[in-house]
């Protein structure tokens, strides 16, 4: 049995990654470590409350004296999700970002790294390459070129993990992935928004000209890439992941709302993001050839089963409309 620390485990890929691992290594005890922010939803993991083999703890990455602790319940692995993650709110808040995506990596890595761990996985995002024209895509040699505060704060943690690397020999691993979708997403991104507000008749604001390109992968296959990094990922390495499934954000609206049978009339142009990136794409040819990682979902077969996730989940959704997901007395898990 090892004994694997999942930080932001109440989030959107933290919760599905614990799901699965759960699901595929039912021997492993699984710590999850969250803060409970906005984006933390304790709904995420109802299911595995009072399961053996799971755990949680409210807790602040930034706190390296309580991570230190925890580390000496055996943990042997660290996988590294928790992090501020929403680009619109880094425009308003960047302080936020850097407090937890920059100074919290470092007080878990001095935690980890003062413990031993065996392996610590970095979750972070192709967005720290910044933005590409129309042709090419992102390597794990293209430079860094963050662009917007959420992403600079990414690229800043993703520089201080491998500095513990390249210094003290610590075994980190970095995964920079594409966008992500499929259950348990926080309705302020992309696809899950216009899923709630499409089928509540409601506007769907699309940013600019909606041609920006986003490269998408099905959660369920960043879960599985991940497992492949902490078997058999090589300390000190980054390895991209990504389903080269690029679509115009547009594409993406009206697949969904023909998906529900709603009309385009729904779609309201509105003013654009920020230093808004055109597009991403993700070259994923080192996980696939080096570690045997393949996604299993096509874009049409992932947004499928993610509107079905939602039209099914009526009171996840509730829940979060009415704010009661925050209601820690009611459900205590
Ligand atoms: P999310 O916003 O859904 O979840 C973040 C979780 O982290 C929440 O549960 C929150 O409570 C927790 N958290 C925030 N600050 C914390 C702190 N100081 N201490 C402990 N917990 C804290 O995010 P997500 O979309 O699941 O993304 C997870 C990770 O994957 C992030 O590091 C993100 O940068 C990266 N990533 C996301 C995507 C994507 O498309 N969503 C793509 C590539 C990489
Ligand atoms: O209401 C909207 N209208 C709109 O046009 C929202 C919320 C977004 N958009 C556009 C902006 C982007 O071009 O859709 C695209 C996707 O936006 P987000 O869902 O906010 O994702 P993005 O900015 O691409 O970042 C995401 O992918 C990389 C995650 O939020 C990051 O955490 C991850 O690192």
């Amino acid at each position: 049995m090892a004994v694997i620390l999942v930080t932001g485990g109440m989030g959107f890929i933290g919760s599905n990654f614990i799901h699965y691992w759960k699901k595929h290594h039912p021997q492993d005890h699984v710590l999850n470590v969250d803060l409970l922010t906005y984006a933390g939803n304790k709904d995420n993991v109802a299911s595995l409350v009072g399961q053996a083999g799971y755990e949680f703890v409210q807790g602040d990455i930034g706190d390296e004296a309580h991570l230190s602790q925890l580390m000496q319940k055996g943990v042997e692995v660290v996988v590294h999700f928790a992090a501020e993650s929403h680009v619109d709110r880094s425009i308003h808040s960047p302080r936020d970002f850097v407090m937890t995506n920059v100074l919290g990596t470092q007080s878990l890595l001095a935690a980890a790294r003062q413990h031993k761990v065996k392996k610590f996985v970095h979750i972070s995002t192709d967005e720290v390459y910044g933005s590409l024209g129309d042709a090419g895509a992102f390597t794990e040699k293209t430079a860094l070129a963050p662009n917007s505060p959420y992403s600079a704060s990414k690229a800043g943690s993703d520089l201080i993990v491998r500095a513990y690397f390249e210094t003290y020999g610590f075994p980190a691993v970095i995964t920079r992935c594409s966008n992500n979708y499929g259950p348990r997403q926080f309705p302020e991104k992309l696809i899950p928004l216009i899923i709630t507000r499409a089928i509540r008749n409601e506007p769907i604001p699309i940013y600019g000209d909606g041609l920006n390109v986003r490269d998408w992968l099905y959660v369920e296959d960043h879960c599985s890439a991940i497992e492949r990094v902490i078997q058999a990922g090589v300390p000190g390495e980054v390895y991209n992941i990504g389903g080269h499934q690029e679509r115009t954000n547009l594409d993406v609206v009206k697949s969904i709302l023909k998906e529900l049978n709603k009309s385009e009339d729904l779609i309201h142009f509105v003013p654009d993001r920020l230093g808004h990136d055109r597009r991403y794409a993700i070259d994923s040819s080192k996980i696939q050839q080096e570690l045997g990682w393949a996604p299993s979902y096509s874009f049409e077969a992932g947004l499928q089963k993610t509107i079905q996730w939602y039209l099914k989940e009526r009171t996840w959704c509730e829940r979060i409309a009415d704010g009661s997901y925050r209601d820690t007395e009611e459900v205590d898990h």
